[in-house]
C-alpha cells in the first residue's frame, strides 16, 4: 500500500447538525513529513460534538472528525524519523515539533508548527489528503481518526509501546490525558502539591483525571461538584472525598462558591472547571482561596460565550489559567503516561463504559450525551 492511495472507510460530517455517514474515502500517501496511518481505534469526545454542531468557529464542512485515536503507521512521506511503518502510535492535536518558540520556551505545551494550518482543516502544505465521492474532505484537529486510515503531520504523532492494548491508549489522546495533566503538571507551578484541598466541577472523563491527578499529587481534599448524582460514585471510585450537587444540596441564600468555600476554611487551593459552561467558570474561580486559590479551565465552551468575575477576586490574589491537552507535551511526555497504564500507576480501562463499531460511531455520540457514558471506543 506504500505510495498508493488506500480507500477505506470514514465516518463523514457533510454538513452541521448532521449525523455522520459511512463513506468510502480515499486517503492519499503522506507526503513530506507526513505520516499515514491505520486507526484501530477512536474515542468519542465533546469536542468533536461541539465542532460537528456548527458552533466551532474553526469547524468547516465536510469534514472528517475525531481526535482521540491509536493505530499503526502504514507508511512515512520523506524526512519522518520519530516514527516509522509498523510502530504502535497515539495522534496528537497538540503538536510537539521541539523548535518552535513556544516548545523551546519551556513555559507550555502549545505548538507553533501546524496550528494555523490544523485549524483551517488542511495539512502543513494548505492541501487535504482526504476524497470522497470526487470532494475534497477537510481533517480535523490535525488527526481526523474517523477514518480507518489517516494522514498527520510527522510533530502530531508519537510511538509508544506495543504492548498497550490500542482500545484503551487511545483515550490518552484527549480525555484522560487532559484532566490528568490539568492537575499534575498545569496546576501551581508544576502540579498540585501534597496536601492541598481540590474541587473539580464536572466528573466526566475530564474531570474524573483531574481526581486521578490529584490523588497521585496527594490533594487532601477533593471535593467533586456534579448535578447528575450518579457521578457520586464514580468520583469516589477515582478518589474523591466529598461530593456536591449545585441542583439539589444548597440551602437557601447558599451558592456553590459560598458552600465551598464554607467547607474548606475560605475556599479551595485549586479548581477545575470540565464542564465548559461559562457560569460554573465563574462559580469555580470564586470558589478559590483569597490569595493563591488557582482555577483552572479545561471545558471548551461554545464561540460567542464569556467568562465573567469581579475583577477584585482576581486583586485578592485567586488566579484564574487554562490548558489544552493538560498541558502535556505529547511526545516527550505521552509514552511515560502509557508506561504508567502499563505499570497499574495510571487507570485507563475504568473510564470504558461503552464500545462501538465503525457502523455505530453515531450511536456512541447518543451513548456520550447519556448521563451513564464515560467513554466510548469505537473499534474502527
Ligand atoms: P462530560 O460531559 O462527560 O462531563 C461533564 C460533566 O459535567 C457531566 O458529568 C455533567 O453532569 C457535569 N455538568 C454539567 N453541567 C454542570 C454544572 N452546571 N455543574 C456541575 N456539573 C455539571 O464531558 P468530558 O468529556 O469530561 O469533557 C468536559 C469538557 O472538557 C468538555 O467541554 C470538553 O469539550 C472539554 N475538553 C477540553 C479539553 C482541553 O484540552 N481543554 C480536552 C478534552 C475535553
Ligand atoms: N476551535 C475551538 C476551540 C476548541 C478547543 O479549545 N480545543 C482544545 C482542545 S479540546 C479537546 O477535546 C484545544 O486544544 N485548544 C487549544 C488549541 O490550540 O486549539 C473554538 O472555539 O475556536
Ligand atoms: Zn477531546
Amino acid at each position: 500500500t506504500e505510495g498508493k492511495t488506500i480507500t477505506c472507510k470514514a465516518a463523514v460530517a457533510w454538513g452541521a447538525a448532521q449525523d455522520l455517514s459511512i463513506e468510502d474515502v480515499e486517503v492519499a500517501p503522506p507526503k513530506a513529513h507526513e505520516v499515514r496511518i491505520q486507526v484501530y481505534y477512536t474515542g468519542v469526545c465533546h469536542t468533536d460534538a461541539y465542532m460537528m454542531s456548527g458552533k466551532d468557529p474553526e469547524g468547516a464542512f465536510p469534514i472528517i472528525p475525531g481526535h482521540e485515536g491509536a493505530g499503526i503507521v502504514e507508511s512515512v512521506g520523506e524526512g519522518v524519523t520519530n516514527v516509522k511503518p509498523g510502530d504502535n502510535v497515539v495522534a496528537l492535536y497538540t503538536a510537539e515539533c521541539k523548535e518552535c518558540k513556544f516548545c523551546k520556551s519551556g513555559k507550555t505545551n502549545l505548538c507553533g508548527a501546524v496550528r494555523a494550518t490544523q485549524g483551517k482543516g488542511v495539512m502543513p502544505d494548505g492541501t487535504s489528503r482526504f476524497k470522497c465521492k470526487g470532494k475534497d474532505l477537510l481533517h480535523f484537529m490535525g488527526c481526523s481518526t474517523f477514518s480507518q486510515y489517516t494522514v498527520v503531520a510527522d510533530v502530531s504523532v508519537v510511538a509508544i509501546t506495543d504492548k498497550a492494548p490500542m482500545d484503551r491508549t487511545c483515550l490518552l489522546g484527549c480525555g484522560i490525558t487532559t484532566g490528568y495533566g490539568a492537575a499534575v503538571i498545569t496546576a501551581g507551578k508544576g502540579g498540585i502539591e501534597k496536601g492541598a484541598t481540590v474541587a473539580v466541577f464536572g466528573a466526566g472523563c475530564v474531570g474524573l483525571s483531574v481526581i486521578q491527578g490529584a490523588v497521585k499529587n496527594g490533594a487532601s481534599k477533593i471535593i467533586t461538584v456534579d448535578v447528575n448524582d450518579a457521578k457520586k460514585e464514580w468520583a469516589q471510585k477515582f478518589g474523591s472525598t466529598d461530593f456536591v450537587n449545585p441542583a439539589k444540596d444548597l440551602k437557601e441564600g447558599e451558592t456553590i462558591q459560598s458552600r465551598l468555600v464554607d467547607m474548606t476554611d475560605g475556599g479551595l487551593d485549586y479548581t477545575f472547571d470540565c464542564t465548559g459552561n461559562v457560569h460554573v467558570m465563574r462559580s469555580a474561580l470564586e470558589a478559590c482561596h483569597k490569595g493563591w486559590g488557582e482555577s483552572i479551565i479545561i471545558g471548551v465552551a461554545a464561540a460567542g460565550q464569556e467568562i465573567s468575575t469581579r475583577p477584585f477576586q482576581l486583586v485578592t490574589g485567586r488566579v484564574w489559567k487554562g490548558c489544552a491537552f493538560g498541558g502535556v507535551k505529547g511526545r516527550t511526555q505521552l509514552p511515560d503516561l502509557v508506561d504508567d497504564y502499563m505499570n497499574g500507576k495510571l487507570k485507563v480501562d475504568e473510564f470504558i463504559t461503552h464500545r462501538q463499531p465503525l457502523s455505530g460511531i453515531n450511536s456512541a455520540f447518543h451513548d456520550m450525551h447519556s448521563g451513564d457514558c464515560i467513554r466510548c471506543v469505537v473499534d474502527m
